[in-house]
């Protein structure tokens, strides 16, 4: 228990000096408010598993849902985002929670 909730201490501190610095400056494209919630994160595909619609990807931190850099597997939205998706290819994705379970809502390559 113990360690967990360090862990989420050390993420929640983390993420907050890096939203003043992102706010302060102000991104080139996205201008402010609705930015940190809809951000796509960066990732890069591991595994895909088309029949049960999931995709396990390699991400850096995920703001929206206030989530560190890691290895872990999404459900998608809709099978059918794993299109053309191949292992290894790097990927812009969103995220949105519901319940326990964290759903991507949109991916594509990353250029
Ligand atoms: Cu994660």
């Amino acid at each position: 228990m113990k360690p967990l909730l360090i862990a989420f201490a050390f993420a929640v501190g983390a993420a907050a000096p890096a939203f003043a610095q992102h706010a302060g400056h102000g991104a080139p494209k996205a201008p402010a408010a609705a930015a940190a919630t809809s951000e796509p994160a960066d990732g890069e595909v591991r595994r895909i598993d088309k029949s049960r619609g999931t995709v396990l990807l390699r991400h850096g931190e995920i703001k929206s849902i206030n989530m560190g850099a890691m290895t872990m597997s999404f459900k998608l939205k809709d099978p059918a985002m794993a299109g053309d998706l191949k292992e290894g290819d790097k990927v812009k994705f969103t995220v949105e929670q519901k319940g326990d379970d964290l759903i991507i809502t949109s991916i594509r390559k990353a250029n």
